[in-house]
C-alpha cells in the first residue's frame, strides 16, 4: 500500500482554485462578454493579444488573504486544496526564476504561492499544485511538432517545463501532489517517456508525490490512478461533467470530480450565465462521489482584488453547515 494514495482516498472533500491575471477583465471586453470561460479569454478574437499580454501590469490583489482563504476552506470541509500555479496563459503566480511572466513583474510583485501554501499547511489541509503543461506564453510552446524547427523549440520548452516543475516542488516541498492540465497537445502525446522520467525526478524531491494522470500523455483520460499511485484521475472532467453512475463505471480505479458552480466557468468571470448549482446539487455530488469511492473537487474563482464573490462564499458555508453534522 501506499500511504499518499491512502491519505488521497480519505479527503472526500476538496476545493480547487483558479486564479490569474485573467481575473482582471473577468469574462468582459470592451463592453462585450465573452461566452467562454474566463480563464480562456486570451484565445477570444474579441480581446486583443496585447490587452491580454499587459493585463499583468494591473495585477495588484489588494485583499488577498491566504489565511481567510484556508480558513473558509476548512470551515467547508475540504482536506484538500488545489492552486493554478500556471494556467494556459502561461503566466505565473510564484516568483519562477525561468521566465518574467510572473508575479513578480506585476504591481504585487510578490509570491502568491507560497503563503498560500502556509495557510493551508496551518489549517491542515493538503496543497496540490495544478500545473498546465500548455503554455501559450513560452516562445517553444507547439501544440504540434510538424518541422524540425518545432522539435528544437520544443526542446527548450520540455527544458522550461521541467525547470519549473522542480522549482516549485523546492520552493514549496509540502505539496503533496501535481494536478496536471493541457496535456492534450499532439506535441506532448510523443512525450511519454520524458513524462515519465521527469515523474520519477519529481519524485526524488518529494517522495510518494501524486502525479496526476493527465500528465502521462497516453494515459490522458484514462482517469485513474494505477497501483503505485502515481496516477490521479479526473472523472469526465471536461465540458460535460458526469459522475460515475455505478461502481463499475469507475473501473474499481481512484478518481476525482472537479466541479464548477455556474456552467463552464472556472477563473472569476463576472457574467455568470445558465444553472448555478445549489448548496443541495452539490452536495448531492458530493455525497455520490464518495460513495463511488472518489473525491469531490469544489471549483472557486477569486476577482482580480483578490475575494471570493459572495455566492461562493454562502455556498461554502451552506456545505460546511452539512459536512459539520455528517462526519
Ligand atoms: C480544463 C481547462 O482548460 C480549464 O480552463 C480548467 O482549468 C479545467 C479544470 O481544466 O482542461
Amino acid at each position: 500500500t501506499d500511504p499518499m494514495m491512502e491519505r488521497w482516498r480519505n479527503y472526500g472533500l476538496g476545493q480547487f482554485i483558479h486564479w490569474g491575471v485573467y481575473a482582471i477583465p473577468g469574462g468582459q471586453w470592451n463592453g462585450a462578454s465573452y461566452g467562454g470561460a474566463a480563464e480562456w479569454i486570451r484565445s477570444w478574437k474579441g480581446m486583443p493579444k496585447e490587452a491580454y499580454d499587459n493585463l499583468y501590469k494591473e495585477f495588484d490583489p489588494e485583499n488577498y488573504d491566504p489565511s481567510a482563504l484556508a480558513k473558509q476552506a476548512k470551515e467547508m470541509g475540504a482536506k484538500y486544496m488545489i492552486i493554478t500555479t500556471k494556467h494556459h496563459d502561461g503566466f505565473c503566480l510564484w516568483p519562477s526564476e525561468y521566465t518574467d511572466y510572473d508575479v513578480t513583474n506585476t504591481p504585487y510583485g510578490k509570491d502568491i504561492i507560497g503563503p498560500l501554501v502556509e495557510a493551508y499547511d496551518a489549517e491542515g489541509i493538503d496543497v496540490y499544485l495544478y500545473f498546465s503543461v500548455m503554455d501559450w506564453n513560452h516562445p517553444g510552446y507547439r501544440s504540434v511538432l510538424a518541422t524540425e524547427e518545432d522539435r528544437s523549440a520544443y526542446e527548450s520548452f520540455k527544458e522550461f517545463t521541467r525547470n519549473q516543475l522542480l522549482e516549485l516542488l523546492e520552493r514549496y516541498p509540502t505539496t503533496k501532489g501535481l494536478w496536471f492540465d493541457g496535456t492534450w497537445d499532439e506535441a506532448w502525446k510523443e512525450q511519454a517517456e520524458f513524462a515519465d522520467n521527469l515523474a520519477t525526478e519529481m519524485r526524488k524531491k518529494i517522495p510518494g508525490l501524486i502525479i496526476g494522470s493527465r500528465f502521462r500523455p497516453d494515459d490522458y483520460g484514462n482517469r485513474h490512478f494505477d497501483s503505485n499511485g502515481d496516477l490521479m484521475g479526473d472523472y469526465e472532467q471536461g465540458w460535460e461533467r458526469k459522475l460515475p453512475e455505478t461502481y463499475e463505471d469507475t473501473n474499481g480505479n481512484d478518481w476525482d470530480c472537479v466541479m464548477t458552480i455556474p456552467e463552464n466557468q472556472w477563473g472569476y468571470h463576472s457574467d455568470w450565465r445558465g444553472h448555478v448549482k445549489t448548496s443541495y446539487e452539490l452536495i448531492e455530488m458530493l455525497v455520490k462521489s464518495v460513495s463511488l469511492d472518489g473525491n469531490f473537487v469544489l471549483n472557486f474563482g477569486p476577482d482580480a482584488k483578490g475575494d471570493i464573490r459572495m455566492e461562493e462564499k454562502k455556498l461554502a458555508t451552506e456545505i460546511g453547515q452539512w459536512m459539520s453534522k455528517n462526519k
